[in-house]
């Protein structure tokens, strides 16, 4: 369960990691694949090798990715929206894009088409760095290799801009028509095993589980599927009215500790629960551990103590020993949206207790069980049924754990190549119930947006979420938001767009009927409960409607930041005042002249705790360090080993060991950010309880990782940031 207590990235893949299989090109952008996610190599490779598929990698470093690649695309970092809205221009401008798809199933598009016009395969050269004639040939080899499975991860998020990234990569895919296809789509390889799962359930600050937002009707509907009073809930918050803010994000959480000026709300934290959390996780690392030692209570639930409790001085730290995931069962949802139901291995040893017990304990002590655990009578078959029955609007409604359970038995009978059960007890149904799972015998849903088939076998069209109709402001033109006449699943009652479904039981909708009868209905009818619209090219919330190019917070190229600046600050985001225009200095350049990146390596997860605890991948991976490119190396006079410094614009510092590799340019340097327990010469071993320091120490590269967050989500921008570096 690592990772329960954040979640980083947003999104979900719209296919799954076997459908790469069938693409016929495949693209990964700011994706890691072979050292984050190396059990997909197995599809990625095949697709390459049996169907001939290019292998496109769009990275500022040659991967072990790129080095299975087919074509490397050597990008500078932050640059990614001009990049993929150059594709798009590209395409157009060629006539390549997918005419039919984009009259029926899109909307907004000749606003977009407005924007991308911009970018020339010049002007994407000047800000990416990527030659004109690359521009173009890549958009062809994607145009004539269809279809093309596009695959993101950290690269393309962790960027102030990283919400325009991303919807920009499904601009793309909509403008080439790639989505709701067998090889195709977005392809979003999510971070820990149950990632997917914690972001289903709500492990964010701004939504109620499964994306319900903040409003009273949401908290109404979860009151109702937990059989609470719903003036009791309102009774938690101090005022009503915080129900419906977002809370902090973790990204962030070190602010409602220290900045008490630049806050929205007026009770600054005094306790933190990490559960899960490896703490060093967290840019701006330093502030980090000023807001531990002046936290009133800090408590940790982990199998290891983690380096939050050795730099936290302070006396009112409480380690509770969790158990890992060998020691405890339950379901959880991988990046392919398939749930799965994980079996204890060994009972929980020495003195740890698995999450549920903890929470348990907690929850008692709290005196509120009797409302927790009103449904919840068997952990953690009634936590699973509990939650599928209120997660109604993403159709987690039809894996029950016996099913679930099922489908782990017979694992055998799936088919590799399309996940269905062919034979065999779970006949028909497609491996862990991919949602939307409408109703107990629903097979699951393989591939999102999918036309060819019936809803009821697992076909699905684009959701109606904005309305039936939407006049945009850049062009004052009004247009139908549903699916074109004609353009739905097999058996649908109506031949074309239609709205969402509600007033079946009258005062609900499909979202908040418990009897699941308006989704039954709708499927009975041969339609989707969320409706039949088009995928959305101008997201009129947003402050950029249409993605645009603009420069990381610290850039390298002043010129640019003039052309394309960064956003106004931005108050209250998630609580607290987020600097943008204010922070972007066109003259950081000249002291701060290296673009700063991170990532990481297959022997280490996360902060680290766990794998530099472990002594075989420590032996493997035993030491911190930064990559810098060989002509870098000497024009700085540093030689291979030797300790650098790298210094943040913020004075923050770190010391590493250099590692020359051509593999970053002269200009970008890149560090894991697996390490922790050394700063600067000095070390905390001493301050891990006895007996628990990890084989490895080093120093967290989140020292040094820049300010900047994302508009949006504020996920934190860990892959643009400049620094200083010299030798030691
Ligand atoms: N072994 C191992 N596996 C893991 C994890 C782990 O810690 N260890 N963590 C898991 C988690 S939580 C996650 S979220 C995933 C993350 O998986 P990935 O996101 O694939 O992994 P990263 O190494 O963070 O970064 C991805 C790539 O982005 C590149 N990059 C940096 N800046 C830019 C940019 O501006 N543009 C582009 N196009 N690329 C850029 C980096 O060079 C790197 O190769 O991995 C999961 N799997
Ligand atoms: N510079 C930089 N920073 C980054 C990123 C980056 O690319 N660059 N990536 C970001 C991303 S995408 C992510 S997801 C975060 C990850 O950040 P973290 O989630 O902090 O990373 P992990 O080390 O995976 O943390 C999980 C903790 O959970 C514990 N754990 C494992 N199993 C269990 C269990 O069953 N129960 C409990 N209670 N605990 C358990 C582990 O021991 C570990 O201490 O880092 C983010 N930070
Ligand atoms: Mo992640």
């Amino acid at each position: 369960m690592a990772g329960v207590a954040n979640t980083w990235g947003y999104g979900a893949m719209t296919n799954s990691l076997n459908d790469i299989r069938h693409a016929k090109s495949m693209i990964f952008i700011g994706s890691n694949a072979t050292e984050a996610h190396p059990v997909s190599m197995q599809h990625i490779l095949h697709a390459k090798e049996v169907n001939n598929a290019p292998l496109i990698v769009v990275d500022p470093r040659f991967t072990k990715l790129a080095a299975k690649g087919t074509d490397f695309v050597r990008i500078r970092p932050g640059s990614d929206a001009a990049f993929i809205m150059g594709l798009i221009n590209a395409v157009i401008t060629n006539g390549w894009e997918e005419k039919e798809f984009i009259r029926t199933r899109v909307s907004g598009y000749e606003e977009m088409v407005e924007v991308a016009a911009h970018y020339t395969p010049e002007i994407v050269e000047d800000i990416t760095g990527i030659p004109a004639s690359e521009v173009t040939r890549i958009a062809e080899l994607l145009a004539t290799n269809r279809p093309t499975s596009l695959t993101w991860c950290m690269g393309g998020t962790q960027h102030s801009i990283g919400s325009s990234i991303t919807r920009a990569f499904c601009i793309l895919q909509l403008v080439l028509g790639n989505m709701g296809k067998s090889g195709g789509g977005t392809n979003i390889f999510r971070g820990h095993d149950n990632v997917q799962g914690a972001t289903d359930m709500c492990v964010l600050a701004d939504n109620l589980p499964a994306y319900y937002g903040l409003s009273d009707g949401a908290w109404k509907h979860w009151c109702r599927v937990w059989d609470v009073d719903y003036d009791w809930i309102v009774g938690r918050f101090p005022e009503k009215e915080w129900m419906n803010k977002k809370g902090f994000s973790l990204a962030r959480w070190y602010e409602g500790v220290l900045n008490e000026e630049e806050l929205e709300t007026p009770t600054p934290i005094k306790a933190m629960i990490q559960w899960g959390c490896g703490s060093n996780s967290n840019s701006q690392y330093n502030r980090v551990v000023q807001a531990l030692n002046k936290l009133e209570l800090l408590v940790i639930v982990d199998p290891f103590p983690t380096i939050a409790a050795a730099v936290t001085k302070t006396d009112n730290v409480y380690i509770l020993p969790g158990a890992s995931q060998y020691e405890t069962s339950g379901s959880v949802t991988s990046t392919s949206r398939q749930i799965q139901w994980r079996h204890r291995v060994v009972d929980p040893v020495y003195d740890s207790k698995d999450d549920y017990q903890v929470m348990e304990l907690l929850v008692n002590k709290l005196g509120f069980a009797d409302k927790f655990y009103k449904n919840i009578k068997q952990i953690p078959e009634d936590i699973t049924l509990e939650l599928g029955s209120g997660s109604l609007t993403i159709g987690y409604n039809g894996q029950t754990p016996d099913r679930i359970k099922s489908h782990m038995a017979n694992w055998h009978t799936f088919d590799i190549d399309d996940l269905q059960a062919k034979g065999g007890p779970c006949d028909g149904d497609y491996y862990g119930m991919p949602w939307p799972c409408w109703t107990t015998d629903h097979p699951g849903t393989p591939i999102l947006y999918d036309i060819s088939k019936s809803v009821a076998e697992g076909g699905l069209p684009f959701r109606n979420r904005f309305g039936e109709e939407r006049t945009y402001e850049s062009s004052g033109r009004t247009e139908n938001q549903l699916a074109a006449e004609g353009i739905c699943n097999p058996g649908s009652e109506v031949q074309g767009g239609y709205v969402e479904f509600k007033e079946v039981v009258p005062g609900t909708n499909w979202k908040t009927d418990l009897s699941q009868k308006t989704i039954k209905d709708a499927i009975a009818r041969g339609m989707a409960p969320f409706g039949n619209a088009r995928a959305r090219c101008v997201v009129w919330n947003f402050p950029d409607k249409v993605p645009i190019h603009r420069e990381p917070l610290h850039s390298p190229r002043p010129d640019l930041i003039a052309k394309y600046p960064t956003y106004e600050d931005k108050p209250n985001h998630f609580r607290v005042k987020t600097r943008y225009k204010s922070e972007q200095n066109p003259d950081l350049v000249k002291e701060y002249p290296y673009v700063i990146t991170t990532g990481r390596m297959v022997e280490h997860m996360g902060g680290g705790a766990e794998t530099r605890s472990n002594q075989y991948l420590a032996e493997l991976q035993p030491e911190m360090y930064v990559e810098i490119n060989p002509r870098l190396a000497n024009n700085l006079g540093i030689r291979k080993g030797d300790m650098v410094i790298i210094e943040s614009p913020e004075g923050a510092k770190i010391k590493v060991k250099a590692k020359l590799t051509p593999r970053v340019d002269e200009k970008t340097i890149f560090l894991p950010y697996h390490f922790a327990g050394t700063l600067m010469g000095e070390s905390y071993e001493k301050d891990y309880p006895e007996g628990h320091a990890p084989f490895v120490l080093g120093d967290p590269g989140n020292v040094v990782t820049n300010y900047g967050y994302d508009i949006i989500t504020q996920i934190q921008a860990t892959k643009d940031g400049l620094c200083k570096v010299t030798r030691a």
